[in-house]
């Protein structure tokens, strides 16, 4: 079901900036499994966490799911009784695709914990109440101007004891930090076999689309939310997961 990433194999004329497409979607799992140091330890930890913090009767959120590998881990994990994940992404084709592997799991798999997956953007949508909200790696595509006030109505929707795993791309303020952490990512990128085009253009096509943030500026941003403690559970590289507890 799922194909090797080679959508910046051939030399392109010109860069666009990056879509979540049908194209993107159809690579999706090989692409951020070569791309994302930690990813695969990320998920299955989400799903241990969640599977603590989940309260019974209650309601997860997997925010920008892309094609559901986080809800998947959890809907493993999560033992307590009548919990539901509301898995959501605005990027049609992966919504899409996200369900069909649902359904996947679904039929292997007896038992697991309902999930619904819902197309909207999560500027937009009402949270409702819940007790554990992932965004795993989604935040950093969103407008910096719009990151707290997101982060302030999960933390308003949260139930006393929830909690929310934020993990993202990571940038440093050393600069000696910046470019060691950097330049190991190309390499782990390389032996992971993607070219030097590959990568540049990789590079070009998402540097106006996804911009990360200091760990210090998560954390301060995580209070100003109303988070009342946050901190780092996992770093490989210049990626990152923190937890924030209401
Ligand atoms: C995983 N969490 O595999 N509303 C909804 N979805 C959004 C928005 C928005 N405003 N902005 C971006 N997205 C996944 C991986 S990928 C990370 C997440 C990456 C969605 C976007 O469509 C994409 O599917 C996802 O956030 C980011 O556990 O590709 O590096």
């Amino acid at each position: 079901m799922t194909e090797v990433d080679k959508l910046f194999a051939a030399p392109l004329s010109r860069v666009a900036d990056f879509v979540f497409d049908h194209d993107v979607a159809k690579v999706f799992p090989d692409m951020i499994k070569r791309s994302v140091p930690g990813y695969p330890t990320i998920v299955e930890s989400i799903g241990l966490i969640a599977g603590q913090y989940a309260q019974p009767g209650s309601l997860i959120y997997d925010l920008g799911c892309s094609l559901g590998a986080a809800s998947q881990s959890m809907r493993r994990h999560v033992r307590a009784e009548g919990c539901h994940i509301r898995a959501v992404d605005n990027a049609e084709a992966m919504a899409e695709r996200c369900q069909e592997y649902l359904t996947a799991q679904d039929s292997m798999v007896e038992e697991l914990t309902p999930i619904d997956v819902v197309h909207a953007d999560i500027l937009n949508l009402a949270l409702e109440p819940c007790s554990v909200v992932v965004l795993n790696f989604t935040l950093q595509f969103i407008n910096p101007e719009q990151r707290l006030g997101l982060l302030t109505r999960i933390q308003e929707a949260l139930l006393p004891g929830g909690i929310l795993i934020l993990s993202e791309k990571l940038r440093f303020a050393d600069e000696d930090t910046q470019r060691s952490l950097e330049s190991l990512h190309y390499t782990f990128k390389r032996a992971n076999g993607y070219s030097e085009l590959e990568i540049a253009q990789k590079r070009s096509a998402i540097e106006n689309v996804m911009l990360p943030d200091t760990l210090e500026t998560h954390l301060a941003r995580l209070h100003q939310a109303g988070f009342k403690h946050a901190h780092s559970w996992f770093q490989c590289l210049n990626f990152g997961s923190m937890i924030a507890h209401k």
